[in-house]
């Protein structure tokens, strides 16, 4: 196997896509002959971080270990791809440091609150505006969006996956697509 491993980092809000993207830039990759893992939030979370709520320091240490196991997907030649809120830019910031420059693609999913809500493909939102969730993101929790990301996608579903291409074509494809 001859594959340089890199991190496809997928941030943004719940329903802003960050999975449904994953699983595209997954398949895609793989139809290119490419080995991919998913590290998702929702899934992490079952199992490596079952141990971690969703209270500031425990979402900063869902950050810090799915960058770690990133880290050891990309050193063994993996493209990962994690999706994860990961709300927080000084967490983001320390997961990209782990990998050489230019091994950390960022990407945000950058879906208005009101979307989401719209959305609200599990009915989170509407829970955490009736008070059954307390800390939900974008409601009463914070989330700092990405200053200096490689992609950003806006939220039209129709755009999606043609926006994430197209960028990540001009900045990366030529190395790991
Ligand atoms: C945000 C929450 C919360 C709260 C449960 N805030 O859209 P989903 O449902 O399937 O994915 C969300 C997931 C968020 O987990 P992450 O590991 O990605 O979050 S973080 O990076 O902030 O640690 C959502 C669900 O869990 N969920 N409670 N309070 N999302």
């Amino acid at each position: 196997i001859k594959q340089k491993g890199c991190v496809i980092w997928i941030t943004g809000l719940s329903g802003s896509g960050k999975s449904s993207l994953a699983c595209a830039v997954s398949r895609a990759l793989y139809n290119r002959g490419k080995l991919t893992y998913i590290l998702d939030g929702d899934n992490v979370r079952h199992g490596l971080n079952s141990d971690l709520s969703f209270k500031a320091e425990d979402r900063a240490e869902n950050i810090r270990r799915v960058g770690e196991v990133s880290k050891l997907f990309a050193d063994a030649g993996i493209i990962c791809i994690a999706s994860l809120i990961s709300p927080y830019r000084k967490e983001r910031a320390s997961c990209r440091a782990l990998l050489p420059q230019g091994d950390f693609i960022e990407v945000f999913m950058d879906v208005p609150l009101h979307v989401c809500e719209a959305r609200d493909p599990k009915g989170l939102y509407k829970r955490a505006r009736a008070g059954k969730i307390k800390g939900f993101t974008g409601i009463d929790d914070p989330y700092e969006p990405p200053l200096d990301c490689e992609v950003r996608i806006y939220f039209s579903d129709h755009t999606l996956f043609t926006s994430f291409f197209e960028s990540l074509a001009y900045y990366y494809a030529l190395q790991i697509v």
